[in-house]
């Protein structure tokens, strides 16, 4: 009796507190911390006033406009999407705020790796632009000198060309196949110097010396 009772009362002022207008627009919208999410694409992990830990101040600020599209893969071979820029480099404990501008039709993406965990969710900081949309979004780094990957996360398009790095203070070395600053894909292939050949071809010869032998033992048995 007294749980039917309850049950009458209760379901009606719950139904009424989910019709607030106050409640109903909170329920339907993201929070995680950072993330912003429209038709236009999104920015996930935007930090403009968290100090990393190892950071006193704000040491500089930044303002990169990046544009995106398959343009930018025409001054380089095996490349079909691009940045018209590959290459950024700022100082330890700036801020860096990225004017993402996506000339294509399909969408792309601004991806930073090796950010603290405790401060990015999986240490990234991303932005996506759908076709012809501008994204834009302010990051802090740490006071390491460290280089960080920056690419679009979307099938193939960093293999096509979509990754490039930036450099904080005197970064911890260039990472590989970034276009226009570091060797491509053809050259990232297996090349022997002269050394390299002869020693195997050695190795070959023992192989083939050793492998007679044996066949003659057997043979003789
Ligand atoms: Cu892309």
């Amino acid at each position: 009796m007294f749980r039917a009772c309850t049950q009458r009362l209760l379901s009606p002022l719950l139904g009424l507190l989910i019709s607030l207008p106050g409640f109903a627009a909170s329920s339907h919208q993201h929070h995680m911390p950072g993330m912003v999410m429209d038709a236009t694409g999104m920015v996930m992990g935007g930090n403009s006033d968290q100090l990393p830990e190892d950071c006193q101040a704000i040491s500089a600020e930044y303002e990169f406009t990046v544009l995106a599209g398959t343009r930018f893969a025409e001054p380089y071979a095996a490349t079909a999407f691009g940045f018209d820029q590959h290459q950024w480099q700022v100082k330890p404990c700036s801020r860096i705020t990225i004017n993402f501008k996506n000339e294509d039709d399909v969408r792309h993406q601004w991806m930073l790796h090796g950010l603290p965990k405790y401060l990015y969710d999986r240490g990234m900081f991303h932005m996506e632009a759908s076709g012809g949309f501008a994204q834009t979004g302010t990051f802090i780094v740490p006071s390491d000198n460290k280089t960080y990957l920056v690419h679009c996360d979307i099938a193939q398009h960093m293999e096509k060309g979509m990754k490039g790095q930036l450099i904080v203070g005197t970064g911890s070395g260039d990472l590989w196949s970034i276009p226009g600053v570091t060797a491509d894909f053809q050259r990232e292939r297996v090349s022997l110097d002269n050394g390299q050949k002869i020693g195997l071809l050695l190795s070959a010869l023992l192989a083939a010396l050793a492998g007679f032998i044996t066949i003659k033992k057997f043979a003789k048995k």
